[in-house]
């Protein structure tokens, strides 16, 4: 199996943490979701976001989708409840975190981490001359993938 995505996403983590829970064999294909989308990402998800995952000739995009598809398919060890009333409880909390948590949390995590994570990481590859890096790598996170929350948005309007 295959996972795309950064570990430095959130829902790609949720993700990671169930193959590794279930003791599943896969690779972490790096994959960013900046804008412009690339082509290979938007063929993966129609709404261009990371994670996706690939088993064999499935694509399953959606860090959720993910999360039940291998519940699913790999029901041990179990990570959600048996239980009807729990279930509907994990859930929740699995969809309060993805958006409520997120939108709050997210542009600190952005600014604490993922900026200082990609400075560093630009400071040390990115060429000081010649051609500049193609928009789809992660050279480019900084002008255009700072862009993917309305706090990011924000701090780039500036
Ligand atoms: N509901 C989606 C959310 C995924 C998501 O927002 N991923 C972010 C990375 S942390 C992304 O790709 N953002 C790009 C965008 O929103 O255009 C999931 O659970 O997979």
């Amino acid at each position: 199996m295959k996972l795309y995505g950064v570990k430095g996403s959130p829902f790609v983590r949720k993700a990671l943490v169930v193959l590794e829970e279930k003791g599943l064999s896969y690779e972490l294909e790096t994959m960013v979701s900046v804008s412009p989308k690339s082509p290979e990402l938007l063929a993966l998800h129609p709404l261009g976001k990371i994670p996706i995952l690939r088993d064999g000739e499935l694509v399953v995009p959606d860090s959720s989708v993910i999360c039940a598809y291998l519940e699913k398919k790999y029901p041990a060890p179990a990570l959600y409840p048996a239980d009807p009333a729990e279930y509907a409880k994990a859930l929740f909390l699995e969809e309060y975190a993805d958006t409520r948590m997120f939108e709050v949390l997210g542009p600190v995590l952005f600014e604490r981490v993922v900026k200082r994570f990609v400075f560093l990481w630009l400071r040390i590859t990115m060429p000081s001359s010649g051609p500049a890096p193609s928009p789809y790598t992660a050279a480019s996170i900084p002008w255009t993938g700072l862009t993917s929350t309305p706090a990011a948005r924000r701090n780039h309007a500036e």
